[in-house]
């Protein structure tokens, strides 16, 4: 028996200032093709400890001034992927003109070594140890020396593993590292991201992720053998099961789930806490109100470099997207809803692009704020001075009342018999998505990019799903 107590939630009305409000005519962008324009080579690029990195270095064909690097890495594969992001994430940065750097990291793809998710930061007390950072860190070294007609600054940028990647690089930055933009970073995986929410484990999630990633070194498409997942799963029965019929302990990220039901050691230390001291590199930190996989890590890294940010270096942005919804496309939408303004394109554009030029190329200070959000809704960006935002916001709790009401109004019986129960039975879980549920990656049509937004009917008068109006 579960019981919902009357407790309140408490959510703040945000009454803020907006300015810097500039929704531009799309229509009068004609896409330009920049993939032409560049031209790219492959190097090996080889670390402190003699493993080399798979590394594509896109150059602008003709270029009448010395450029910055722009760089990605990513364990997703970098071979034939610069056309889709030039496409998209770097369309506008391709047009202002960067040296742009793909690699492949340890382990995966092209490159020598060893794959660990999520790979903890490294033990600084030994001088040879490694980590995606000292990675980072001997790649920007490479570059400075090897690929001429470079100006001596570098920048960063990725979404979800690479947005990791990339807060991971700020722990120990290159000198030259003079911007980045994490962009929906996990920061923790047992608490907020995407392995587990608050403890709870993301079953169907972690399942497909960790064999997409660890069967093989190139992504992986375990091959269910039935269309709705929703079955598959249900006739799967205990966890325990997983190994048993399918992984049969093969896959390190799976055994560690097992292992670690808690949240002890082992996730803490994956966690993004913060070996930093001083935020020393300008950070755009980049969210969506409904990433289906991180939206707790990005705002936490935020946080915890705004603790450490004298210079007021670090910045927010957040949109309504959904995983990556900014990174290509026009972002005017989610699902059903309409937003009535191209946020995603905006943010390429108007926010990104021009804050990486200000930062790299000595372009105009965009004067991006301190938090730039986007309220859907009312359907505009708005400046914040502080996130969570200070002024102007009063703070409300809103209430659970008898009859499923919801009020802001205090109720008067708050005693031990004031809870609304249901009764949760395992053997008939509660969809989150319409069944049939199609696979998280690679199949058409698959619900899993916009399922936060999706119209949750479907499960209303369940016995066990208890709503409040
Ligand atoms: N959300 C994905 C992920 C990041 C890091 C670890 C595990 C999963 C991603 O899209 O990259």
């Amino acid at each position: 028996m579960k019981r919902i107590c009357m407790k309140s939630i408490r959510i703040m009305a945000l009454i803020t200032a907006v300015f810097l409000i500039r929704i531009p005519d799309v229509t009068a962008q004609a896409p330009a093709d920049t993939v032409s324009s560049y031209t790219g080579r492959s190097f090996m690029i080889t670390m402190r400890d003699g493993t080399s990195l798979y590394t594509l270095v896109y150059e602008p064909v003709t270029a009448v001034e010395p450029l910055p690097f722009m760089m990605m890495r990513t364990p997703y594969g970098v071979e034939g992927r610069f056309k889709r992001y030039i496409d998209g994430l770097f369309k506008k940065m391709a047009e202002d003109g960067y040296i742009f750097v793909l690699q492949d990291i340890r382990g995966r793809y092209e490159s020598e070594g060893q794959f660990v998710m999520m790979r903890p930061i490294r033990d600084r007390k030994q001088a040879e140890a490694i980590d995606e950072c000292t990675d980072t860190f001997d790649t920007i070294e490479w570059l400075l020396n090897n690929i001429p007609d470079n100006n001596g600054r570098v920048g960063m940028t990725g979404v979800s593993y690479p947005g990791w990647l990339t807060a991971m690089a700020l722990l120990d930055p290159h000198p030259a590292l003079k911007a980045a933009s994490p962009q929906a970073p996990p920061a923790d995986m047992f608490l907020g991201d995407d392995f587990h929410h608050n403890g709870a484990f993301r079953l169907s999630y972690g399942f497909e992720y960790v064999t997409r990633m660890e069967t093989t070194k190139k992504n992986f498409i375990f091959q269910f053998d039935m269309y709705d997942t929703y079955e598959w799963y249900l006739d799967l029965g205990a966890l325990s099961n997983v190994d048993r019929i399918h992984l049969h302990g093969s896959l390190p990220t799976w055994n560690d789930f097992t292992a670690h039901p808690n949240y002890d050691e082992f996730w803490q230390r994956q966690a993004f806490t913060t070996v930093l001291d001083k935020v020393t590199v300008p950070t755009l930190n980049v969210a969506g109100w409904w990433d289906q996989e991180d939206f707790y890590g990005p705002l936490k890294v935020y946080d915890l470099f705004e603790k450490r940010d004298p210079d007021n270096l670090n910045r927010l942005v957040v949109g309504p997207w959904n995983h990556g919804g900014w990174s290509s496309g026009y972002g005017d939408g989610l699902g059903k809803i309409k937003f009535d303004s191209p946020a995603g394109w905006y943010f390429r554009e108007y926010i990104e692009a021009p804050w990486f030029a200000f930062h790299l190329k000595d372009g105009e200070n965009p004067n991006i704020p301190e938090a730039y959000t986007f309220r859907t809704g009312a359907n505009k960006w708005i400046s914040h001075n502080a996130w969570p935002p200070k002024d102007n916001v009063t703070v409300k709790n809103l209430y659970f009342h008898p009859d499923r009401k919801l009020s802001f109004r205090k109720p008067e019986d708050t005693g031990d018999s004031s809870f609304d129960s249901y009764l949760s039975d395992p053997t008939n879980p509660v969809p989150y998505r319409k069944r049939p549920i199609e696979p998280t990656y690679y199949s058409k049509g698959s619900g899993w990019g916009i399922w936060q937004t999706e119209d949750q009917r479907f499960v209303d008068h369940r016995s066990d799903v208890l709503s409040w109006e």
